[in-house]
């Protein structure tokens, strides 16, 4: 299904009067509205191909209906979101779920959607139908280099899709470790995944860029041979120049400090990007801002700071995505709900008075510090945001245009109740 002009144009128009009203108070309440909106309608964060389908938890999985069958009908999903918020101009591809057949009449249906073709992601966590050799116990770090080498061309294989398709790097996410002490010998882990990554590397374009996703546990236990954003630094430093650290908001133990992770890994030129999500207890892929939106307008905090110190143009410098699933949600909305908190932490981290927090930090006064950070952070930006998405050609309130079109519906009658999404 398609969101028409017309649609779009009679929902902006009912609510237009309140809106303005909003934002007309928040216009003269901040300074620089001009420059910050600009920034607002630039920004673009990536979907995941596989974000579109329920998602399920090993226990059970409860799909919603109306599912993308095919990469074609996951596009069309992710054209929808784009429509509304004008926010989401890029997918990001996981492989072997996503495979394009036929990669021009993908691009150009993209195309079509005003999307891009962000990261490509390579698996090598679960063992394919016909695979050869097993992943049980690992892929680039395997004992036996003929399992690496398997690794190592499906990696390859997922770099020519890209190119095909017009990305311009790969996310390597390993679910390498060991669940037992005494499994694995550690060094000689670190060295095989290493080599199997220079192997990788050496196999990509000359103007892409290799992302290492890193993750503290699960599906291993006891060591992940990426486990953290030490070991990942140190394979894409051990790399070269185009090799990254990514940065999986869930991915870390409880109560880390990931907005110093962060400003440190910008610090070094070393940050690729980000998959946000949010967690109360480890990987759990709620979606953003549901648990602690003032950690995520911290870690927008650093960004800003370390990028702009840097030079960096915000909307393409980083690779922005999501990287969440939802038992319970419908998944469009989800996503909506995602995007829609990105935006306002990016808004609000945009309002902070720069001058007058290095000047509080200078002189160590902390508690100025703290009023500084949370007078931006408790700026209602909802109107920003919709004006943002107003001059791009959006919905001035997303969701609840979603649910006046009824568009899961629609989307249940043209695909069925019953579909299932590729995906985890
Ligand atoms: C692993 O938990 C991960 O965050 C990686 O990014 C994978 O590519 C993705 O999730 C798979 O769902
Ligand atoms: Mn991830």
């Amino acid at each position: 299904m398609q969101i028409e002009k017309y649609q779009l144009d009679a929902h902006n128009e009912q609510g237009y009067a309140k809106h303005k009203k909003r934002l007309d108070f928040l216009t003269s309440e901040i300074e620089g509205e001009r420059a910050i909106l600009q920034k607002l309608i630039d920004f673009q964060i990536a979907i995941p191909s596989w974000a579109l389908g329920t998602g399920g938890t090993r226990f059970g999985r409860f799909s919603g209906g109306g599912e993308p069958r095919s990469l074609e009908e996951k596009i069309e999903d992710v054209g929808l979101l784009h429509a509304l918020n004008r926010s989401s101009g890029a997918i990001s591809l996981h492989i072997p779920w996503d495979i394009p057949e036929n990669p021009a009449a993908i691009r150009a249906l993209a195309a079509q959607h005003g999307l891009a073709f962000d990261a490509v992601n390579s698996n090598t966590f679960q063992d394919q139908k016909d695979q050869k050799l097993s992943y049980k116990f690992g892929s680039l770090q395997h004992t036996d280099p003929s399992v690496r080498q398997q690794a190592i061309e499906h990696n390859i294989e997922v770099i020519r899709h890209g190119i095909e398709l017009g990305s311009k790097s790969i996310t390597v996410w390993l679910s390498d470790g060991s669940c037992f002490p005494g499994q694995l010998n550690f060094r000689k882990a670190f060295q095989n995944t290493l080599e199997s990554l220079q192997e990788i590397y050496a196999a990509m374009p000359s103007d892409w860029k290799m992302f290492i996703e890193y993750k503290a546990f699960e599906p291993n236990f006891y060591s992940m041979t990426v486990g953290d954003w030490g070991q990942s630094l140190l394979y894409a430093s051990k790399l070269g120049e185009r090799a990254y650290t990514l940065v999986d908001l869930g991915h870390h133990l409880p109560n880390a400090n990931i907005e110093q992770i962060v400003a440190l890994l910008l610090m070094e030129g070393k940050l690729a990007g980000f998959h946000f999500n949010d967690s109360k207890y480890g990987d759990d892929d709620l979606t953003v801002g549901s648990i602690n939106p003032y950690q995520l307008f911290l870690i927008f905090n650093e960004l800003i700071e370390g990028m702009d110190a840097r030079g960096m143009n915000h909307a393409t410098d980083l690779g922005w995505m999501i990287d969440a699933s939802h038992n319970v949600k419908d998944p469009l909305e989800d996503l909506l709900q995602s995007v829609e908190a990105i935006m306002q932490a990016y808004a609000k981290s945009l309002l902070i008075d720069r001058k007058a927090l290095n000047k509080a930090q200078a002189a160590n006064d902390v508690v100025r510090c703290q009023e500084i950070l949370q007078t931006a952070y408790l700026t209602d930006v909802r109107a920003l945001v919709a004006e943002a998405r107003l001059k791009s050609g959006g919905a001035l309130d997303p969701l609840s245009i979603y649910r006046d079109l009824k568009v899961r519906e629609q989307l249940i009658q043209e695909r069925g109740a019953v579909t299932v999404a590729t995906g985890l």
